[in-house]
């Protein structure tokens, strides 16, 4: 990698990385080559970009801290997305002579499609294998809509894939692709996920279709599985 664009990493991973989010590089043109136009990004193919993931010690390390910070969360938008943003903010801010460019999970166009496929970012930077209905052979579902799941290496299913950020001013053509680890790996398993993840994913049980290192602690996942619009009440902010 060239020497601007690694020491653009070096800090982003110092910074982020404390904060419990994992960082994974790629060339824009990684993403769009698999996409049909309508979802590629607009940058030319040897674009830096990087993939952010929250962990299970984002919970602790970063939104709590932020939680307890704020007098008066802003009340439009969710406190984890809040925490994410004011996170890649400051990023934003240390690199003043540098566009950055980023885009959130949850930001959508005019269209309604998504402003980035998230899974599809994880996959080619390596970070997390997005497994699809067309990876598995014999599938027994018919009509019926399959969604694909990411699964990272080391925590299942227990992570998050949180924004995309792009330096529209650094080109990598150099910069080496690894392939993500491809860790469920028999046909079984394979459609045990995809079931588990479409029809079961409130259970969990999809997020330990492998052994993890870190899964999400029973107050991360009260968190998670209230209504986003009561979240502020269970923080104990004003609801
Ligand atoms: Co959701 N959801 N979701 N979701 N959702 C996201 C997918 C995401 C990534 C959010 C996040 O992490 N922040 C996570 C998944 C994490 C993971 O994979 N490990 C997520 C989760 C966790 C959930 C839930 C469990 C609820 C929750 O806890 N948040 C449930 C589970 C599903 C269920 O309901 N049983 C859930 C539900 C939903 C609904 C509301 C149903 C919708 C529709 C789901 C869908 O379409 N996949 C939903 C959305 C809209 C999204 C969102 C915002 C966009 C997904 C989307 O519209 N994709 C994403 C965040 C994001 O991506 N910004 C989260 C568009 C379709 C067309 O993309 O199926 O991947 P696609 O097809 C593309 C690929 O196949 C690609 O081309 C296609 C497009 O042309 N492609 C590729 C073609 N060939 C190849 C080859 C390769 C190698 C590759 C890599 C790609």
């Amino acid at each position: 990698m060239e020497l601007h664009a690694a020491l653009v990493e070096r800090w982003l991973r110092d910074y982020l990385c404390a904060f419990g989010f994992e960082l994974h590089p790629l060339q824009v043109g990684w993403y769009n080559t698999v996409l049909q136009p309508s979802f590629h990004l607009a940058y030319p193919d040897s674009t830096l970009a990087f993939v952010v993931l929250s962990t299970p010690s984002m919970f602790d390390k970063a939104f709590k801290p932020f939680v307890s910070k704020q007098l008066l969360l802003k009340r439009i938008r969710d406190p984890v997305d809040q925490c994410i943003s004011h996170h890649l903010s400051l990023v934003k801010e240390h690199f003043p002579d540098e566009k950055v460019h980023i885009i959130y999970d949850y930001e959508m166009l005019p269209n309604r499609k998504p402003k980035f496929l998230a899974q599809t970012a994880a996959h080619v930077s390596g970070a997390a294998y997005y497994y699809q209905r067309k990876d598995v052979k014999c599938d027994p579902w018919g009509e019926k809509k399959i969604y694909g799941v990411c699964i990272h290496p080391q925590y299942g299913g227990w992570f998050a894939i949180r924004a995309i950020l792009i330096f529209p001013e650094i080109q990598v053509p150099f910069l080496e692709q690894y392939a993500p680890i491809d860790c469920v790996t028999t046909e079984e398993k394979r459609i045990q996920l995809l079931e588990k993840f479409n029809f079961h994913w409130q259970d969990w049980s999809y997020r330990d279709i492998i052994e993890v290192k870190e899964r999400y602690s029973e107050e991360q996942k009260t968190y998670f599985a209230t209504p986003p619009a009561e979240r502020f009440k269970l923080l104990g902010l004003q609801g």
